[in-house]
């Protein structure tokens, strides 16, 4: 059984388990920044510095198995470049899997609790706008929660003005001038939207859709971590794309674009 998934459990205390256990594993008592890689975004891994330990993301306190196939499922230290610790999540929990919201941030809760100020949010996504060609990498400028659920836990009103950092949006800007930005709008999943849904997302602001990332980071500013999100459009959304989306497809996308972000996400860290 997940420790988390017992009630009465305290979800910090259960991230700062399993930050001492990837202490002790990796050798590295304090990570300065963490990254969540989705789909597509894997090869930055490699790029950012040199990979000092990986861990079975199972093997730690809290984690659980890969739901689903080209999600891998380990957690790795990365000396970046200037002596700094990333810690590489390749082992995400999604909300559409029923586990809880709880399971879904707690590898942001457990960043947190390596020493992380700075997390990294990135997913594979559908764009709404019709100049984002599958491969496009877009940064997250606001979000819309349609989840209708949040990771925090009874009266705890958490500030979500700026939520995606301008500072670090103004970074990403300076390794690449050409990143448009838009408003991710997260769908509980794990079917993708109708071309109606996709139509009211439009409406309301929204200019990405996807299942993982809201959740993720509203925990991460509830444990004042700076955040910078960034979707790989991997497909246009339902209705604006006209042929049927397909899953093999949108893997296919975001494996295709892998070197081009890897190593646009790895510049973007050597700015941080
Ligand atoms: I990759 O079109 C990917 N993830 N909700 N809609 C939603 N999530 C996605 C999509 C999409 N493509």
């Amino acid at each position: 059984m997940n420790p988390l998934d017992d009630p009465m459990a305290d979800p910090f205390e259960i991230a700062k388990q399993a930050a001492s256990e990837i202490a002790e594993r990796t050798g590295v008592p304090k990570h300065d920044i963490a990254l969540t890689l989705g789909s597509g975004w894997g090869k930055a891994a490699d790029l950012i510095g040199e990979t000092v330990a990986t861990i079975p993301a199972q093997e730690i306190t809290g984690f659980s198995k890969p739901a689903l196939e080209g999600h891998v499922g380990t957690l790795r230290s990365v000396r970046l470049h200037d002596g700094k610790h990333a810690l590489v999540i390749g082992a995400r929990t999604h909300y559409y899997e029923g586990h809880g919201v709880r399971r879904v941030v707690h590898s942001v809760r457990t960043a947190a609790a390596t020493g992380a100020t700075v997390m990294i949010l990135t997913n594979g996504a559908g764009g709404i706008r019709e100049t984002w060609t599958p491969g496009t990498p877009v940064l997250i400028s606001d979000h819309i929660n349609l989840t209708a659920n949040s990771p925090l836990e009874g009266a705890t009103f958490v500030d979500l003005t700026d939520l995606y950092s301008s500072r670090l949006r103004a970074i990403a800007r300076e390794a690449d001038a050409s990143l448009d930005e838009g408003v991710y709008v997260q769908f509980r999943g794990p079917n993708y939207e109708t071309p109606a849904e996709v139509q009211m997302a439009k409406i309301i602001g929204g200019h990405i859709v996807g299942m993982s990332t809201a959740l993720e980071a509203i925990a991460a500013r509830q444990s004042r971590m700076e955040v910078l999100g960034l979707s790989l459009i991997t497909n246009l959304a339902a209705g604006i794309q006209k042929t049927p989306l397909s899953h093999e497809e949108v893997l296919k996308a975001g494996h295709d674009a892998e070197p081009v972000i890897g190593a646009l996400l790895a510049n973007i860290v050597g700015r941080i």
